[in-house]
This record gives structure tokens, C-alpha cells and sequence, in this order.
């Protein structure tokens, strides 16, 4: 699979507050449009894949431990993103998928242009829970064993309940939970039926600790190597993935933990693309990503490490370029060497 990356038909994914009210529009419609199409799967497997867009959120679900903590993050991820861009094309969105830089948003979220409510945003933050605890307490989710002290403290966020408007606010989340980053409960049964809403718990204390401008010039500039880049990126200590400490998130689970923290989809590791903006936070991890490969391309083009399971749990040999990356019944498996390069393999994108 490889098409002629030219400068004619390269294109440039752009970021969500830069794309005209139009475009914005024309992209929550696509949204809409895949989850009013037929699920990929038969109701018998998998209850809880109503649609097209379940079925992306079930085989992310099915394909957890083998996506994660390891040798396929970032070529599997970034793979799935342009699946999904694909997906939208064929419900009439034209452009590129936009990406979404959290930096814009660290100090006040719920001004976002991806966040306000507006009818061009990705609809609201969740409502205001009255009677919370002013700390929840974010760990690594199972199967890695708990920290010691069982989790580091966050402050609530100004949300935590289901969207009160904008796009999305109605829309209907029919997988999960599996494993809310808010708590070690677990659900085994990860393809059941379980209609909620979408819900969100955005505020202002995650933001300017992991995802704020900074800390994404600090994980490419700093990197000399895959390993530093993915520490800073996952907030893996260095040592092999899943190393976190107490101050570990890094960009990737900083940006999920921002959207979801208590209890929303964005902080469950199974389950979280059933918020639509985990395409944008991940168009913006594979932004980092690339920036990073093409400040020394030929270095780090096969540049990845680690084995084939999360966190390496059960043990697994290293993985290699001519793995195959499995999108279950999305697309069909390719060797990681494809993806490394956005320009050169089946996809012809850059970012701006
Ligand atoms: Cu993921």
C-alpha cells in the first residue's frame, strides 16, 4: 500500500480553532454521520458496537494491551487516527482531520474553541458534580500494579458530569466503563452494552502541568532518543514503559486526564475514543511526533522501542518495524515500516 506523496497532493492537517466555522461545522456532521452508520461488528460479539464509531472505540478496546506502554504506540495510533480520517471523508468531510494543541487551552479550557459549547466546538465540559471530594486520586490503570502510596492527588475540575451543551451533548456512549483512570476498578466485560452520556471534567489544574506549551517544546527538543522522547511524551521514567512516578503523565496521558479526569471517557485507557476529540488529541501526539522524526529524519524515521504488550505485562520478545500493526475489521493489518513516515507509505499528510 503507497501512493505518490507529491507537493500537489500533500496535505496539511491544521489545528481546530484554525479551520473556518464551516469546516468545524462540516466535521461534527462527519462525526455524526459515522455514528449513524452500521457497526462493523456482529451484535452477538460485541453488544455494545451500535455503530461505526463504537466500532472504532471496541477494536481500540480489543487492541489495548497491544497499542500501549509499548513497541506499537505511536505507529498504532497514528495509523488508527487516519483511519478514522478516512471514515469521515466517506461521510462528506473534505479536509484533513484537524488536531487540537492543548497549550491554546491550559488557563481556561472552558473558553476553548474546541471546548465553549458553541455550535463549532466539540460541545461543552461535563456539568458541575455538586457534593465531590476537592481531590480524586489518578493511578496507572490495571493491569499495572497500584504506586505504593496508591495514586497521586488531583483537584476536582469544574465539570465531572454528563456535557451540558453544544455538539455532542446528545450523544450516546454505548461501550465501557473498563478502567476510569480515577479509580482501580476494572471491567472484564469490555464489549457489554452500557448506554451514558459523554461526560468531561476539565479544569485548570492538569493543563499547565503537562500539557502546556513548555512541556511539548521540552518533550521534541529535549529527546535526543526514542526512549527520552517517549518518557517525556508518556511520562514513562526511561526504564521500560509503565515506570510512572509521581509526577508521570507526560503529554499523551496529561491531555486525556485534562479532557476526562474523574470518571469522563478521555481518562479511561480502554474505552476513551468515544470522546470524538481523542482523534484530535491524538492528530496532536502524532504532530509531536513527526516534528520530532523531522528534526533528524533518517535517525529517527524506524526510531521505537519496547516489547509487544502493555507495559510489558505478560513478558513479550522486542517488537520490530516489520510487526504488523491489527485494525481489526477497520483496515487491514500493515507492517509498522509503513507507518513510520507520514509522507512516504499510504499517507501523504503533514502538520501546520
Ligand atoms: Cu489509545
Amino acid at each position: 500500500m503507497k501512493q505518490r506523496c507529491t507537493k500537489d497532493n500533500i496535505v496539511f492537517r491544521k489545528e481546530w480553532r484554525f479551520i473556518s466555522k464551516n469546516d468545524r461545522k462540516d466535521y461534527i456532521d462527519a462525526v455524526y454521520c459515522v455514528q449513524s452508520k452500521p457497526s462493523l461488528y456482529d451484535e452477538k460479539v460485541a453488544p455494545g458496537s451500535k455503530n461505526l464509531f463504537d466500532s472504532f472505540s471496541l477494536v481500540h478496546i480489543n487492541l489495548t494491551h497491544l497499542a500501549h506502554g509499548n513497541f506499537n504506540f505511536l505507529s498504532w495510533h497514528r495509523y488508527y487516527v487516519w483511519v478514522y480520517e478516512q471514515a469521515l471523508k466517506e461521510c462528506g468531510y473534505n479536509g484533513p482531520i484537524p488536531y487540537w494543541e492543548w497549550g491554546f487551552d491550559v488557563d481556561d479550557p472552558d473558553q476553548s474553541p474546541v471546548f465553549d459549547g458553541s455550535p463549532y466546538s466539540l460541545g461543552s465540559n461535563g456539568a458541575p458534580l455538586p457534593d465531590r471530594a476537592a481531590t480524586y486520586a489518578l493511578g496507572p490503570p490495571p493491569p499495572v500494579p497500584p504506586p505504593p502510596n496508591g495514586g497521586f492527588q488531583i483537584p476536582a475540575g469544574r465539570g465531572g458530569g454528563c456535557l451540558m451543551k453544544g455538539p455532542f451533548s446528545n450523544m450516546t456512549c454505548n461501550l465501557g466503563p473498563i478502567a476510569p483512570a480515577s479509580d482501580r476498578s476494572y471491567s472484564s466485560d469490555w464489549f457489554r452494552y452500557n448506554p451514558q452520556c459523554l461526560v468531561r471534567d476539565l479544569g485548570t489544574f492538569i493543563g499547565p502541568r503537562w500539557v502546556a506549551f513548555n512541556w511539548t517544546v521540552w518533550t521534541i527538543e529535549e529527546s535526543p532518543d526514542i526512549v527520552a522522547f517517549e518518557s517525556r511524551l508518556t511520562g514513562d521514567s526511561g526504564k521500560g514503559h509503565g515506570n510512572h512516578t509521581q509526577n508521570g503523565f507526560g503529554l499523551h496521558g496529561g491531555g486525556h486526564s485534562f479532557v476526562g479526569g474523574w470518571t469522563g471517557q478521555m481518562g479511561d485507557f480502554y474505552a476513551a475514543p468515544q470522546d470524538p476529540v481523542f482523534f484530535l488529541h491524538h492528530a496532536q501526539i502524532d504532530r509531536v511526533w513527526s516534528i520530532w522524526q523531522w528534526l533528524d529524519f533518517e535517525e529517527r524515521r524506524e526510531a521505537a522501542y519496547g516489547t509487544l504488550t502493555f507495559f510489558n505485562v505478560p513478558p513479550t520478545r522486542n517488537g520490530t518495524v516489520d510487526d504488523l500493526l491489527d485494525m481489526g475489521k477497520l483496515a487491514p493489518a500493515l507492517p509498522q515500516r509503513d507507518i513510520m513516515s507520514t509522507i512516504d507509505g499510504p499517507f501523504c499528510y503533514f502538520y501546520e
